[in-house]
């Protein structure tokens, strides 16, 4: 059985800076066969949501937060990913929500400046939360790859309010912020991971660029993380199975022979 624990290093790195890239761990073959299936769903490309940036240009993202027999629920609930999670989180973790960001050539838009429990602090009493974040495209500047502020979630939350239609973090203080800690442009090729803890905070640019950035973000909880909100229709703690490579294998393969039977 494969091994995915992370090492102390890697470990102890995500704890001092809030983030851990681990460049091209899943094969380039493995994010064609997800963009071949997600460029052809059609019920991605219809749940898609757009948040406009502060600019007016449009941020769209597909979201879910049950897990289905689709090749994204799989890659959520990877061994490969949970197990790093549970790690870096410190606690057996279950799936928040998982989502494929769809940043396209020339029009993709921004996302501002935030930390993610900003947004998940009205569904949660604990920052233990955290993301990973699959790079199914190469992400570099030009198509608007993440930026992290290395260490900033020592900050704790800081406040938030309205950017466009997104969440976004108070500007002078991260002007401040910025003087004080390093930036971090998060470019590595697809197949690439991003752990991030969800006080870390981060945003990126348009995508000026002629190619996509396509990603596919995971987020999890603790499982002792408790929601406050007990009629939400989401953010509830569920036991989370996770799947080996052979189970997503089945997944993606059964995603893609569906959707060839649809069209
Ligand atoms: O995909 C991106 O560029 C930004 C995503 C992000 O900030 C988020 O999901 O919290």
């Amino acid at each position: 059985m494969t091994d995915y624990k992370l090492n102390q290093e890697q470990v102890a790195y995500y704890n001092e800076n809030g983030f851990l890239m681990v460049p091209e761990f899943f094969s380039e073959e493995e994010m064609l066969r997800m963009l071949e299936i997600a460029r052809a769903d059609l019920e991605l490309m219809e749940g898609a949501n757009d948040r406009l940036d502060r600019s007016g240009k449009v941020s769209r993202l597909s979201l879910r937060y049950d897990l289905q027999p689709s090749i994204y629920s799989a890659y959520a609930r990877h061994r490969a990913i949970v197990e790093p999670m549970q790690q870096l989180i410190g606690k057996e973790v279950f799936h928040y929500h998982h989502k494929m960001m769809l940043k396209e050539p020339r029009i993709g838009g921004a996302w501002e400046w935030h930390q993610d429990y900003g947004y998940w602090y009205n569904n949660f009493l604990y920052p233990d939360m955290a993301s990973c974040m699959i790079f199914v495209d190469r992400a570099t500047k030009e198509n608007g790859c993440l930026q992290v502020i290395k260490g900033s979630q020592k900050l704790g939350r800081i406040d938030h309010g309205k950017a466009g239609d997104q969440t976004g973090a108070d500007l002078q203080r991260i002007e401040i912020i910025q003087n004080e800690l390093e930036l971090v442009y998060c470019e590595m090729g697809p197949g690439s991971l991003l752990f991030f803890h969800s006080n870390l905070l981060h945003r990126s640019d348009a995508n000026e660029s002629e190619d996509s950035r396509w990603a596919l973000i995971c987020c999890y909880s603790a499982a002792t993380n408790p929601t406050f909100r007990p009629n939400a229709d989401s953010g509830h703690y569920q036991r989370l199975d996770s799947m080996d490579e052979k189970e997503i294998e089945i997944a993606a393969e059964k995603h893609l022979r569906e959707l060839k039977l649809r069209s």
